[in-house]
């Protein structure tokens, strides 16, 4: 056995990177490949592995140092012959070492049209987009119309079969340069792929889970062309900023010690950008053993420096899951993945016929977050009653006409969402909002009703405001309106935010009853099932009478199932005499 010092490899010219955690201690036996210490910069962080098996004698650097290429790390004792293999030694791996700076004073090589040079995509903020295939010619001789332009992957200083572990995009999406488009994760390092263009996503031709290696399609863009008009001149390909990210540079001399197994360090520097709205800081290795164990980082207590997650973080958010002691439904709004719960084994269903993969679109994902996120985390019940609306579609018709004149629709709904208001202000525990602790109620004094709309793109809900000042032909023309707008995607922000309470009316479709989903962080939601002729006894004969199904799933940690028999007796009640809204 001889000792050795380790060094900081090469990480792309990037000099004073702070260590944020040190992950072996003095007698530690470690294997090749066993994370040393993980670095962070202001754009990433990535674990610094050891090359070789071996114990550690002296740990040389602490948490809070900063260290650049070639400072001394740990003193290792390694084993006869203890070499980490290929793809994970310090043999030197060439290209990847290049720093920013260099690569923009060295000359551009031709383009080689498949998105190689993430030698100069990072790792410096300036240059953190990647390559993509954009022919720096066609830019100049641009006129001014879009452009469709191929976006490639960059170089990954070797690695290949990258799984891509998320998509941030969908296609029709408007994208600004250096939105994060697919995030690739290998065991060493995740990495964001960000737009190389600010235009609009019109293909994408990878999905979450297909591997990638350099020079592979992602997906084209429509990007604005360089409008000849005005004062603006083309800038030379060296000045765009898409240009240097994509032309591959000059090879650098030395040899960079990028383990061939993962992207580059400067790929790993730029990587990490907040993901919904949260940065969650961990390394690339407590990533890896999150995604292992089903854990949503996010959900994981930190208590490394800078808030970061360690491993023993995640062990210890595990335990306490195991114990029953985290995930609860107050504390941990979205425990949809992990939290324990199995996830589905994937099949290869082509093996039992012809199959087609696509990915599910934005719109449908965040549909799909929300809705798993309140169904694990609410306890759902669902109170099923009747309302008899005979009386109530004699006047709607005896209106329709008059209502028409006055540009509104009358339908069932807008008396629903009139009924509700008053129900609402009758009881108003359906009218609050559990805050994350669990223990306090935000009791809300306006009445704003969600309506669920339908869309090619999945499920939508616009919030009418206001609803007990309003009429029902007011009502009638909002819920049009909004409807509209969320067919054709231009609801703005304020439209779908607000919401007390939700109406899901499948009634115009069919079905005899349905559980809505409640709407987090409102209690209750009421489905709306199709109306139906029954026979009613009325005490001496059956009648024959319109029967419209409610369905109300409530949050039984909220309201009471009492109450929610209350409310629908009481909506029951006044959608049988619409009069009673009167009183
Ligand atoms: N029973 C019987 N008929 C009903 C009815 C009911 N409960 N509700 C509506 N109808 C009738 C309407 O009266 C109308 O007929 P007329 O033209 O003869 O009056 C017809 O069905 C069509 O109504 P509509 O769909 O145009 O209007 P609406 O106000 O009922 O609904 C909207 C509007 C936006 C809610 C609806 O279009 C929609 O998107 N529904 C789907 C919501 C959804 O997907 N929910 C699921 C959420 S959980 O996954």
């Amino acid at each position: 056995m001889s000792s050795e010092i380790i060094k900081v490899p090469d990480i792309g010219g990037s000099t004073d990177v702070e260590i944020i955690e040190i992950a072996v201690s003095e007698g530690d036996t470690i294997d090749a490949e066993d994370t040393l210490i993980t670095l962070e910069s202001d754009k990433a962080s990535m674990d610094v592995p050891s090359p070789k098996a071996g114990k550690v004698v002296k740990v040389l650097v602490k948490v809070g140092d900063t260290v650049s290429e070639g400072d001394d790390i740990v003193e290792l004792e390694a084993e006869g012959g203890g070499e980490a293999p290929a793809e994970a030694s310090s043999t030197p791996a060439p290209g990847s070492s290049e720093s920013a700076e260099s690569a923009e004073e060295k000359p551009a090589a031709t383009s080689s049209g498949s998105g190689g040079g993430a030698d100069d995509a990072a790792p410096t903020q300036e240059s953190a987009a990647p390559a993509a295939d954009a022919a720096p010619a066609e830019e100049d001789a641009s006129n001014g119309e879009p452009e469709r332009k191929e976006i490639r992957v960059p170089d990954l200083s070797g690695s290949s079969d990258v799984p891509i572990i998320e998509v941030g995009v969908s296609v029709g999406d408007e994208l600004e340069e250096e939105d994060p488009l697919i995030t690739l994760e290998s065991d060493k390092a995740s990495m964001d792929v960000p737009s190389p263009y600010k235009g609009k996503l019109l293909e994408l031709t990878v999905k979450e889970g297909d591997t990638v290696s350099e020079g592979d399609l992602i997906g084209y863009m429509e990007v604005a062309g360089t409008s000849v008009a005005g004062s603006a001149k083309p800038k030379p390909a060296a000045e765009s900023k898409a240009q240097k990210a994509q032309a591959p540079a000059a090879k650098p001399d030395k040899p960079a010690e990028t383990p061939a197994g993962a992207p580059s360090p400067e790929a790993q520097m730029a990587a990490h950008k907040p993901r919904d709205g949260k940065l969650v800081h961990a390394g690339p290795a407590v990533r890896m053993l999150a995604r292992e164990l089903g854990v949503d980082l996010g959900l994981v207590k930190p208590s490394g420096p800078k808030e970061r997650v360690l491993k023993e973080d995640v062990h210890a958010y595990v335990k306490q899951v195991m114990a029953g002691k985290a995930s609860t439904p107050a504390a941990a709004p979205s425990a949809a993945s992990g939290g324990g719960i199995p996830p589905i084994p994937d099949q290869d269903f082509s093996e039992f016929g012809e199959v087609e993969e696509r990915p599910i679109g934005r719109l449908m994902k965040m549909g799909a977050t929300n809705l798993h996120r309140s169904w694990v985390n609410l306890p759902h019940v669902t109170q099923f009653d009747e309302a008899d609306i005979t009386e109530l579609e004699a006047f709607r018709k005896s209106m329709k006409a008059e209502a028409e004149a006055q540009g509104a629709k009358l339908t069932p709904l807008p008396f629903l969402v009139k009924a509700c208001a008053y129900a609402l202000q009758q009881y108003p525990q359906f009218n609050i909002s559990l805050k994350a602790d669990g223990v306090t109620l935000v009791q809300k004094k306006y009445v704003h009703i969600g309506i669920a709309v339908d869309t090619p793109d999945g499920l939508m809900v616009p919030v009418i405001r206001d609803v007990d000042k309003k009429s029902l032909i007011d009502i009638a023309k909002e819920s049009v309106e909004l409807a509209k707008k969320a067919q054709t995607k231009k609801l703005k922000r304020e439209e779908m935010t607000g919401g007390c309470f939700t109406i899901s009316s499948l009634g115009s479709i069919g079905g005899t009853a349905f559980t809505p989903i409640i709407n987090a962080p409102e209690v209750a939601i009421l489905g709306i099932s199709k109306a139906q002729m029954k026979p009613v006894w009325d005490g001496k004969a059956f009648e024959p009478r319109l029967m419209m199904p409610l369905c109300l799933s409530f949050d039984h940690r909220a309201v009471n199932g009492a109450d929610g028999a209350r409310f629908t007796a009481l909506l029951s009640q006044l959608l049988s005499d619409i009069r009673r809204l009167l009183l």
